[in-house]
């Protein structure tokens, strides 16, 4: 049976009513048991005093290049972005925070960053820290013996993107300026932990911790516990400056990790008188022939597209509202999302523990051969890739890492994405690697790739004004169809699948562009069309929600110069597409029997 002839028969018979609130009652506070910072959705550390710098900053803007924090002009709220303001709605260049905060003893301080877009330089007490290009990953400055006492931290910030940037300039998202995630200082002792992860292979559990020494060589004892049990004890001689420590540790009888059963393991590493705790979970992923198995089960992928957008906040959702995305993918049905670029680690968190499935990307977005070929570019791909690969190794959630979106032409630059693949290959053996590519065509960069991802519409995006067409959907459908001619043993995932824009709230008979019946219309046939094929594994909506785009981006095929296409507008209500996808979902969900009938 197709799964049109299916859609009638779900329609006839009932309108889906949205699902109660699938996730537990928000808790509003943060207790001693979670992260005081609300980074994470849990505490990293029982052994440092942290000290949460959020909270309002003085700001000034402009001032080129010079060193010193000119007269503050306002103050604003960190994590934050100045764009979310009125009067800096629009601002691109660079800008200056500072605070003072008290250091309640003398000692060792990590000064830790979540984001900051997307160019910046530190100062504490005047002393240059540092510089740290590219946002939406976290960065953190070490100080050695710092007095305890009043310290004032200086940052600027420059928001300004180019053809040399990461993501570059006019890309379809807005660049928003600021310290747009959590920052805090912690007191560190002279050894410590940086970081570890924990790679699982059926029972065996690879453990790798990046210890740091302040000091001369130390002896250290280290130990590391799962869910309180400990499973791993040793001493080991720490060598000054940065070092790897491996071990291996064995997990009984593992639970498995699903969309379904979101089994998460909670580990602690304990390094000298230093800690560190983490989640991850245990699951199976493989591909044979078009099929993605997890966990020996084929994975067919319900998803939407989201960027860290809000109109009142810009970049810098706060957690309530990053829950409330998620409760309402869950309530949608979907079982995935996928990003541009990394989003926070509190949504992971949350993929983590409800079950949701990520697509991981570098912002390379729309870059041209000629940007590919220099060497600068393909620099920061890899290093953006290194830096989100060291922060999110132990989320489950990650299926796929993605070296980019739509690059026009992939097979002008074929030596380069097989460097590039082979390079995150070696960053991260656990996942699969993809470049995701805009619209059907056959490229050669697909045999270099563990799974194809396409960017899709059944009918066209942006035109025609106000028919959908059955031959073209027909003709773009046959396009894809080559893909899988050329490839029939490759995975195929449609990344992006829809998508037209709506005005929230306009209605209108017929199929005219712009209001929601068109959108619906558009993001439903396109989500059907992927999840009735055998041999495609799924894919995501574009978009989640209405979005602010580029300032340059005030496209004739765009409301009011903002990316009109989510499946709720920009403060999350629902449009007519949500149901539409969600009855899509629900019905695709449900268990196929042997003949075929659901
Ligand atoms: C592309 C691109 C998205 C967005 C979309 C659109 O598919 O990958 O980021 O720009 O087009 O809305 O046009």
């Amino acid at each position: 049976m197709s799964l049109c002839c299916g859609l009638s028969a779900a329609l006839s018979a009932q309108v889906l009513e949205m699902p109660p609130s699938v996730l537990p009652v928000t808790k509003m506070t943060w207790d001693d048991g979670q992260d005081p910072m609300r980074s994470r959705l849990f505490r990293t550390t029982t052994c440092r005093t942290q000290i949460d710098l959020g909270g309002w900053w003085e700001f000034a803007s402009g001032h080129g290049d010079s060193q010193d924090f000119p007269q503050p002009e306002t103050t604003l709220w960190v994590p934050g972005t100045w764009n979310s303001v009125a009067r800096y709605w629009n601002y691109a260049g660079p800008a200056w925070y500072r605070r003072r905060f008290e250091v309640p003893s003398a000692g060792n301080l990590r000064l830790s960053f979540g984001s900051v877009f997307h160019l910046s330089k530190v100062w504490l007490d005047g002393k240059l820290l540092g510089e740290h290009e590219g946002g939406y990953l976290p960065f953190a400055y070490i100080v050695p013996g710092v007095n305890k006492g009043a310290h004032t931290l200086v940052v600027r910030v420059d928001n300004r993107l180019s053809d040399r940037t990461l993501p570059k300039k006019n890309v379809d998202w807005f660049p928003y300026g600021g310290i747009d995630r959590p920052v805090y200082a912690e007191i560190v002792q002279p050894v410590f932990i940086e970081r570890f992860h924990v790679i699982p292979a059926g029972n065996r559990l690879a453990v790798k911790v990046l210890a740091r020494n302040l000091g001369p060589e130390a002896e250290a004892g280290l130990a590391f516990s799962v869910d309180g049990k400990e499973l791993y004890v040793a001493k080991r001689r720490i060598s000054p400056g940065a070092s790897t420590v491996e071990f291996e540790a064995v997990l009984n009888k593992p639970r498995r990790w699903s969309p379904r059963s979101p089994n998460l393991y909670s580990a602690r590493v304990v390094l000298d008188r230093d800690d560190q705790f983490t989640r991850f979970g245990v699951r199976d992923l493989r591909t044979e022939g078009t099929r993605i198995l997890l966990n020996g089960e084929r994975l067919r992928l319900m998803g939407a597209n989201r960027h860290e957008d809000h109109p009142d906040w810009g970049s810098a959702i706060p957690p309530h509202l990053i829950r409330q995305d998620v409760e309402i993918l869950k309530r949608m049905g979907a079982n995935a999302v996928r990003a541009h670029y990394a989003l926070p680690e509190l949504f992971l968190d949350y993929c983590d523990q409800y079950g949701l499935i990520m697509l991981g990307e570098a912002p390379a977005w729309q870059y041209s051969s000629d940007q590919l070929h220099s060497p600068e570019i393909q620099r920061k791909i890899l290093s953006y890739l290194e830096e989100m690969v060291a922060r999110d190794m132990n989320h489950p959630s990650i299926l796929t890492w993605s070296l980019g979106n739509e690059w026009p032409n992939p097979d002008n630059s074929y030596d380069i994405v097989r460097g590039l693949v082979e390079a995150a290959r070696k960053l991260d053996g656990t996942r699969l690697i993809t470049l995701v590519t805009g619209g059907a065509h056959v490229w050669r960069v697909h045999e270099l790739i563990d799974v194809i991802s396409v960017n899709w519409a059944r009918y066209q995006w942006y035109d025609p004004f106000t028919t959908l067409d059955r031959e073209e959907g027909d003709k773009s459908a046959a396009d894809l169809n080559q893909i899988h001619a050329r490839y029939p043993n490759k995975p195929v995932i449609l990344t992006e699948l829809g998508g037209a824009e709506s005005q929230a709230g306009w209605h209108n008979w017929g199929n005219v562009k712009w209001s929601e019946e068109f959108q619906a219309k558009n993001v439903e046939d396109s989500a059907w069309y992927a999840l009735d094929q055998d041999w495609i594994s799924g894919g995501c909506v574009w978009q989640f929600c209405d979005t602010r785009s580029a300032p340059e981006r005030f496209l004739a095929g765009r409301l009011h110069g903002w990316n009109g296409k989510g499946v709720v507008d920009a403060y999350r209500s629902p449009k007519l597409a949500l149901y539409r996808v969600q009855q899509v979902f629900h019905w695709a969900a449900e268990p196929v029997s042997a003949n075929g009938a659901r």
